[in-house]
């Protein structure tokens, strides 16, 4: 397997979570990727290759310039507040009073970028999730033949990045990874792209980024949004809007899920995938459908993983795993390699 990771990745470090009312480790850490890196190397799935930089202009494609600009400068503007720690929101507009511009105010701001409070922005944020776009697209690069290239890669992505939205952060995600090597794929050729999001999550961001249109298709398994984050996305019945039209599926599940029914919903998922006759496919791969997850609430085994590589190696199409969620860190490593035998089994 092809392998990109830039370690720069690292530098996002939040200080804290706001977790059930208390301040708390967060869950979101450099450990998981670390980890990941580990078990890789451990299990010979790949070299790891050290992304190139690719221009930030990109970014653009699939996210808002203000938006993309605001994540940049905002711990700098934080930091010369003279505050200290993470830049974290602290009021959002309420649903009647929603203005639609940014207002001048670095608060103000980051209210009206975020849609939660656990998604801090550190120090070392922007670093790091540029390099993780560029992980992401030099996956999608090494797919269109660009630098050399292969039918599959895995862009080791961290923090994840398919709840961001074309103009909102949130869900641990800053830069919407996954959408971003899609549309990469599109402008180097690609007439039609599939997102295939299997993170225990709805990726509400590529929904939302990809909801219009007709060249992009979504499909996602995740858990309930009525029951699970993030809450108010991710129902059967968004099914896109205008040309987007029915290129948006999701496919709820309950808690408790385990392999069985997850499998079935996977039927469906690859006929509409199969249906949509894409060039390429970008899957966003979450590690948190895991039993031993924090966060989640499935029943997959460690064994279910490489069952799921399986299945997305059998949809043969040229694929891009990027990766998403997955918080129980001990076996992270152990998940992500069992997908990988799997897949390339
Ligand atoms: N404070 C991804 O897995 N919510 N996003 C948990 C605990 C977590 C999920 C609440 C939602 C983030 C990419
Ligand atoms: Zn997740």
């Amino acid at each position: 397997m092809k392998i990109f990771f830039a370690p720069e990745q690292l530098l996002h470090a939040p200080l804290v979570e706001l977790n059930r009312g208390e301040l708390g480790p967060p869950f979101e850490h450099a450990g998981r990727a670390t980890h990941i890196v580990t078990a890789l190397e451990a299990a010979a799935i790949g070299a790891i290759e050290t992304p190139r930089h690719f221009p930030e202009s990109i970014l653009c494609r699939v996210h808002d310039t203000a938006f993309v600009d605001f994540l940049r400068g905002a711990h700098d503007e934080w930091r010369a507040l003279g505050r200290p720690g993470d830049a974290l929101p602290i009021c959002w507009p309420g649903r009647s009073e929603v203005t639609l511009t940014p207002p001048e105010s670095l608060d103000g701001r980051l209210g009206h970028y975020s849609f939660d409070v656990m998604t801090p922005i550190t120090s070392g944020s922007w670093a790091a999730v540029t390099r993780g776009a560029d992980t992401a697209l030099a996956g999608a690069a090494w797919l269109a033949g660009k630098d050399g290239g292969g039918r599959s890669a895995f862009s080791l992505c961290r923090p994840p990045g398919h709840d961001a939205g074309r103009s909102s952060y949130g869900g641990y995600c800053f830069l919407n990874n996954a959408a971003i090597a899609a549309q990469y794929l599109r402008d180097e050729g690609a007439e039609r792209v599939a997102i295939l999001d299997v993170d225990y999550h709805h990726g509400n961001g590529t929904q939302q980024i990809f909801y219009d249109r007709d060249d992009v298709l979504y499909v996602s398994i995740h858990a309930d949004p009525s029951s699970d984050f993030p809450y108010f996305a991710g129902y059967r019945d968004e099914l896109g809007r205008g040309a987007g039209d029915g290129f948006n599926h999701n496919l709820p599940l309950p808690r408790g899920t385990a392999w069985a029914a997850w499998n079935e919903a996977m039927d469906a998922a690859e006929g509409i995938v199969r249906r949509f006759a894409p060039e390429a496919l970008v899957v966003s791969l979450g590690v948190d459908n895991f039993a031993g997850d924090p966060l989640s609430h499935f029943r997959f085994k460690t064994e279910d993983f490489a069952r799921m590589g399986r299945r997305v190696a059998g949809i043969d199409l040229p694929t891009l795993i990027v990766f998403e969620g997955g918080y129980a860190v001990d076996e992270l490593g152990n998940n992500v390699v069992s997908f990988f035998s799997g897949f390339e089994g």
